[in-house]
């Protein structure tokens, strides 16, 4: 059964870890020149900022490209025997840092590490000639980190050491993604409730919805998740853990395929979800299908809504309501070889909760794509 555990709008009482929001997402790819090029041409994002040979690097190149409030950073490797490189072998390409934009970096690490966190980075100064910023990293699941990230003292371009990223050449449009809704981790067996537990203790977050398999089963595969969020509920992170069902669960498939626990999708907001959804379409990302007999009772299942259907079943956008509004959401496939991450376009109409009405359409449309895989068994 879902279950809230926390008033709506419930104000908690003390915030030891203020977030402002989301501050990056580090992805350790094998080619980030040419993966930078897939979020500029596929997603839309913008050349933004560079760090390699040209600045002084000897061991990686990273490209970072932003839309909006997004910034994706995408690093390689420039040698044989590096971190990054063990992380793409072991993992495929994935998500290695979660960056969290805080006020203060050192004390962020601090109370972390007084509450149990393992450290990734003590916390480090950088500055150049337009400020400082201040970064420290704590592990979260699998070989995922947090970096807090205090940037207050800085206003060049985004991180010391980096240089602005030009292409005048090539700026394909933005898709309108805005900001980053919710980030989620698929984490081991019977696992979720210690890394509900690390961020309540470790981050101060609170649980703020729980759906157990009986909510995510289909007539195969399960799965149950914890959505936590951090006091001003910018940063929501619900936490996947696979059940036992008839069929591998997509969960245990993710955890096979990556080799460990990690960042399973992250969904990014839109104020025109069919217009982001055409355009994403036409520049060839490609988007899970529910059949279209979805879209016959949709009407009865959501009530009256602002958009027309025709355009949501021609796209697939599914739709899901709650008491306090409505929301529309489609994921993508993987976007790598192996099927572990992939992301969500969602649009909030008021509803603050993650599409439980979609769950049934949305994981028999995994499941068949894990059978065209040969992985649902
Ligand atoms: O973030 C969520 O909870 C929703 C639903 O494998 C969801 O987007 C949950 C698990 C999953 C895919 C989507
Ligand atoms: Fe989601």
């Amino acid at each position: 059964m879902e279950t809230s555990t926390l008033p709506k709008g419930a104000n908690t009482s003390e915030d030891f870890m203020p977030i402002n929001g989301t501050d990056y997402i580090e992805l350790y790819v094998g080619n980030s020149k040419q993966a930078a090029h897939f979020y500029k041409t596929a997603f839309g994002f913008q050349s933004y900022a560079q760090a390699g040979l040209e600045t002084g690097l000897k061991d990686r190149e990273s490209y970072v490209v932003i839309q909006d409030k997004i910034r994706l950073v995408l690093t390689s490797p420039l040698k044989s025997g590096t971190e990054i490189g063990k992380h793409i072998d072991k993992h495929g390409d994935g998500v290695k840092v979660v960056a969290l934009w805080v006020d203060d970096a050192s004390q962020a690490y601090n109370n972390a590490m007084e509450r149990g966190a393992k450290s990734y980075m003590e916390p480090k100064v950088e500055e150049d000639k337009n400020g400082k910023v201040v970064r420290a990293g704590i592990y979260t699941y699998g070989e995922t980190v947090h970096i807090f990230v205090e940037r207050k003292d800085y206003n060049g371009t985004f991180l010391p050491g980096y240089k602005k990223w030009e292409t005048p050449d090539y700026n394909p449009e933005p898709a309108g993604l805005k900001f980053v809704d919710h980030m989620v981790g698929n984490v081991g067996w019977n696992k979720m409730n210690h890394w509900v537990k690390f961020y309540e203790d470790v981050m101060g977050f609170k649980n703020i919805l729980s759906f157990d398999d009986n909510d995510i089963s289909t007539d195969y595969t399960a799965l149950m998740s914890k959505v936590m969020s951090n006091g001003n509920g910018r940063i929501k992170f619900p936490i996947n853990e696979p059940a036992e069902g008839k069929k591998k669960s997509q969960v245990e498939e993710y955890l096979d395929f990556y080799e460990d626990e990690g960042v399973q999708h992250i969904a990014v907001a839109t104020d025109d979800i069919i217009q982001t959804v055409r355009d994403l379409k036409s520049r060839g990302v490609e988007f899970l299908r529910v059949p279209s007999t979805y879209y016959d009772v949709i009407s009865d299942r959501v009530g009256e809504i602002d958009e027309d259907i025709a355009p949501l079943k021609e796209l697939g956008i599914l739709v899901d309501r709650d008491d306090e509004g409505y929301l529309l959401q489609i994921f993508t496939k993987p976007v790598e070889p192996r099927p572990t991450m992939f992301f969500e376009i969602i649009q909030r109409k008021g509803a603050q909760s993650f599409g439980k009405g979609n769950f049934k359409a949305l994981f028999e449309a995994i499941e068949r794509e894990q059978e065209l895989r040969g992985t649902l068994h």
